[in-house]
C-alpha cells in the first residue's frame, strides 16, 4: 500500500467511525413496525414508463404526458399524473422522459424517478460516465485526488434538467460537496447545505468572483434533477451560481471513489462521510475540509478575488 493510499485508508476509516456514531442515515426510526405494517395491505406497484410532456402545472404538481404502451398496465395514451412540483417546474411541453410510474393503493398515478430522456443529452451523459469509469479502473488504488491533484471530469446533469460537465466551471473556482435531499440527521446533510449557502454569502460579501457552488448527490437513483430543484427552491437558495448535480449512479460512485467519500446503503440506511472541497480556476484540488467542522471563512480565505 503506497503512504497515499494508507493515509486515505485512515482517514476515511476514522470519519467512518465518527459518522457511524452520529448515526447518518434516512430510515426512521420506526422502519420495522413500518414495515409490518404494510405487509397487510397490497403494496402499490411500479412500472417503468418513457413518453413526451404535453402540459404540466406545478401549481397543481400534475403533468400530462402522452406515454408509450406500459407493459402489463395500459397502452399508449395521453393522461395526467401527480407529479412533484420540481417535476412538474421542470417538465418542457414536447420534451421525452423516463420514469416510473406509482400506481399507488387507492389506484391513483403518480410519476416518480423522472429524467429527461432526450437522445443529445443521453448520449453526451453516457460519454462522460465512461470515460470517468475508465479514468477511475486505470487510476486504481491511485484513483483518490489528494489537495494538489486535478479534480475529475464529469458530465452530470443539474437541477434544472441540463447537462452539467465540469467544462462549465472551467476557468472558475468551484467550492464542491456530496448530500442527498432525504438524508434526516440534521448534522449531516442538512448542515453542510446550510454552511454551502452561508459561504456563497460570504464570498459575495468579500468581493469573490468566479466562484461556483456545487452539490453532488450521493443518492441518484432518489435524487432526480426535479427532486434536487426541490431540495434548491425549498431553502431559497440562490442558484445562479450554485448547482445541485446528478446523474448516472456509476458515475456518481466514481466520483466519491476519487474524491475519497464514502456512501454504503445498508438495509434501507444511506451511511455515507461528508468531504466539501476548493477546487481551483486551473482544475486543481486546492483545500479539503472532511467531516463538518469547518467554518465558511476558512474557505472563503482560500479563494482567489
Ligand atoms: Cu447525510
Amino acid at each position: 500500500m503506497s503512504s497515499n493510499a494508507a493515509r486515505q485508508f485512515a482517514s476515511c476509516a476514522l470519519a467512518w467511525a465518527g459518522m457511524a456514531m452520529a448515526g447518518c442515515g434516512r430510515a426512521p426510526a420506526d422502519a420495522p413496525a413500518r414495515a409490518q405494517q404494510e405487509a397487510a395491505v397490497p403494496a402499490e406497484r411500479r412500472f417503468p414508463l418513457t413518453g413526451k410532456v404535453v402540459s404540466a402545472d406545478p401549481a397543481k404538481s400534475v403533468m400530462v404526458v402522452s406515454h408509450d404502451e406500459v407493459v402489463g398496465y395500459m397502452p399508449a395514451m395521453t393522461m395526467e399524473f401527480k407529479v412533484s412540483r420540481g417535476d412538474a417546474s421542470l417538465a418542457k411541453p414536447g420534451a421525452r422522459i423516463r420514469a416510473e410510474l406509482v400506481v399507488e393503493k387507492g389506484g391513483d398515478l403518480r410519476l416518480e424517478k423522472v429524467w429527461p430522456d432526450d437522445k443529445a443529452a443521453h448520449d453526451s451523459v453516457d460519454a462522460g460516465a465512461r470515460m470517468l469509469h475508465q479514468d477511475t479502473i486505470e487510476k486504481g488504488r491511485q484513483a483518490y485526488r489528494e489537495v494538489g491533484d486535478n479534480a475529475p471530469e464529469f458530465v452530470l446533469y443539474d437541477q434544472n434538467g441540463r447537462v452539467a460537465d465540469s467544462g462549465r466551471f472551467r476557468g472558475k473556482q468551484v467550492m464542491l460537496n456530496f448530500i442527498y435531499s432525504r438524508c434526516p440527521v440534521a448534522n449531516m446533510c442538512p448542515l453542510s447545505t446550510t454552511k454551502m449557502i452561508a459561504t456563497q454569502k460570504l464570498a459575495a460579501k468579500a468581493g469573490v468572483s468566479g466562484i461556483e457552488f456545487v452539490s453532488v448527490t450521493l443518492d441518484p437513483a432518489y435524487d432526480t434533477p426535479g427532486v434536487l430543484k426541490d431540495y434548491a427552491d425549498a431553502r431559497g437558495i440562490d442558484t445562479s451560481n450554485f448547482s445541485f448535480l446528478t446523474g448516472p449512479e456509476p458515475a456518481i460512485r466514481d466520483l466519491l471513489s476519487q474524491f475519497g467519500v464514502i456512501a454504503v446503503f445498508k438495509d434501507g440506511i444511506l451511511n455515507h462521510t461528508l468531504a466539501t472541497l476548493l477546487i481551483d480556476e486551473k482544475g486543481r484540488i486546492a483545500w479539503r475540509a472532511d467531516g463538518s467542522a469547518w467554518e465558511p471563512r476558512e474557505f472563503v480565505e482560500r479563494m482567489h478575488k
